[in-house]
């Protein structure tokens, strides 16, 4: 009978679960079945949700397959010893070293999503107490949290037995996911208008803090310059004469990105290229450098237009959940939904800051010798900076949009290259280099390790404090914000 069920389960998790495509299709399914929609009207929703997200991926995917070979290319170029930090290289270099530095491995990761999912779908239903509201969704992103977690938690309890593990990990992992969910809650509905979504991914602490800092440095510039001379919003700023093509989004993203992997592209050079088959003999260097860095904008728009056809039906469809089974839940997604909100320039804006602070830091690691040197990942590159200027730039304004992914770009190679060296997984390639992963995963490492079982006690219960500090702060609008949008907005005034 168990093992039936565990199949079932696995069945479900494999093909649905980690997969959030059909995952967020399902739900719309289940919540215009709930709103007692007509059978074709779910039908054509879970269709367009699922069509939606895919396209999503083809985007996502379309950015991550072309650019991260141009920068691990970077390593092998001037055959570099280093870890790249990139979430698969993570996971990758989790799976090769398991056995040989814990004589473990690692099967039972459907059996933990299991436990953590549930969890917190429990800690959103009873959330008169927990105070939590969103439930994790993306997939993809926590199997390769579940493997870094893994290592984690053996690297600071090395004895732990099988069940141990699960359990330890089910506990922490879904509060994680739970708590730094809810953390984007407020201010994704402030950008999306009240799409009725957050933010499900590796790096929600780094968005809540950018969202905070910048809102607070925006109030300050406000207070000592008035109102008007405040720090512009991308969207609010009009380039003059020649500058005024930055204005068009695409326009933008094509010229910078011509600059930012045209220079990547002239390093690594057009012999090494060719040998290692991005470019063909024969084929035009000039060309094969206009049509990479116009890709880029080409993958971003197909992005954009995945975001803008699931979300319509996600918002419409997820009120069936919430005024069900799930009152006063929203569901957490894939970070790129944000790009399709605030101002598009600030997701380029973001990654090229971004770009600016990781290479800095690299260039410090070698000056100052460290033993692990980083190879800049896409996805942390990308993705992180991106998303912490979107928020940056929709609470405190252009400046924010660029000095605080910059500042994420510091921490992210940094922490990663400290945190990896320290926990032994650097030697194996890779980390997975996302915000939180080199910020707040490391601080619990620390309080697991040198405070044992009480340190992991304190993280979870250090974890479950954060959403009720939220809640103290605006009782009234806390759940108004995810209940009724409009309302909220008329009540408290919105800062898009
Ligand atoms: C990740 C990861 C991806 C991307 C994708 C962004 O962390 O593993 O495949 O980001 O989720 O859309």
């Amino acid at each position: 009978m168990g093992e039936y069920l565990l199949s079932i389960w696995t069945y479900f998790a494999t093909n649905i679960l980690t997969q959030p495509a059909y995952l967020i299709g399902s739900i719309v399914l289940l919540g215009y079945l709930l709103l007692r929609r007509p059978f074709h009207e779910c039908l054509a929703g879970f269709l367009k949700a699922t069509v939606g997200y895919f396209i999503l991926s083809v985007g996502s995917a379309g950015l991550v397959n072309n650019f991260r070979p141009i920068l691990v290319g970077l390593k092998d170029r001037f055959n570099l010893d280093a870890m790249v930090t990139d979430p698969y290289f993570g996971q990758n270099a989790v799976d090769s070293g398991l056995m040989e530095t814990f004589g473990r491995t690692f099967g039972d990761v459907m059996i933990l999503l299991l436990i953590a999912f549930v969890l917190n779908i429990l800690l959103v239903k009873f959330q008169r107490y927990t105070k939590l509201r969103a439930v994790f969704t993306t997939g993809n992103v926590q199997i390769q949290q579940a493997a870094t977690a893994f290592w984690i938690l053996l690297f600071c309890f090395p004895d732990l037995g099988r069940i141990e593990v699960l359990v330890f990990m089910g506990i922490i992992l879904g509060c994680y996911w739970a708590v730094a969910s809810n953390l984007t809650v407020g201010i994704t509905q402030e950008l999306t208008a009240g799409a009725g979504f957050a933010v499900a991914h590796q790096q929600m602490f780094g968005i809540f803090l950018s969202a905070s800092v910048a809102e607070w440095w925006g109030e300050r510039s406000r207070r000592k310059s008035g109102a008007g001379k405040a720090s512009k919003k991308i969207e609010e700023m009009e380039f003059p004469g020649f500058l005024s093509i930055f204005n068009e989004n695409m326009v933008a993203t094509a010229l910078l990105m011509l600059f930012f992997f045209g220079i990547i592209l002239l390093v690594l050079g057009q012999e090494y290229l060719i040998e290692s088959e991005f470019m063909v003999p024969g084929q035009s260097f000039v060309f094969y450098i206009i049509t990479t860095s116009l890709n880029f904008a080409v993958y971003l728009a197909i992005l954009q237009l995945g975001v803008r056809t699931f979300v319509d039906e996600l918002t419409q469809s997820f009120q069936g959940i919430s005024q069900t089974i799930l009152p006063g839940a929203v569901p957490g997604i894939d970070v790129a939904a944000t790009f399709g909100f605030g101002s598009p320039n600030a997701v380029t804006i973001g990654f090229l800051f971004g770009a600016l602070g990781q290479f800095l830091m690299i260039l410090l690691l070698i000056v100052f010798q460290s033993p692990t040197i980083v190879i800049a990942g896409f996805i942390p590159l990308f993705f992180d900076n991106a998303v912490i200027a979107v928020f940056a730039n929709n609470r405190g304004g252009f400046k924010a949009a660029c000095l605080l992914p910059f500042l994420s770009g510091l921490i992210q190679v940094g922490g990663s290259a400290l945190f990896a060296t320290w926990i032994g997984l650097s030697r194996y390639g890779g980390y997975i280099g996302m915000f939180d992963w080199a910020s707040a995963w490391p601080m619990f490492t620390i309080l697991m390790k040198v405070l044992g079982y009480a340190g992991a006690a304190l993280v979870v219960i250090g974890l479950l404090i954060i959403p009720q500090l939220q809640y103290r702060k605006n009782p009234e609008g806390y759940f108004l914000i995810v209940e009724d949008y409009e309302k909220y907005a008329e009540k408290f005034g919105v800062h898009n």
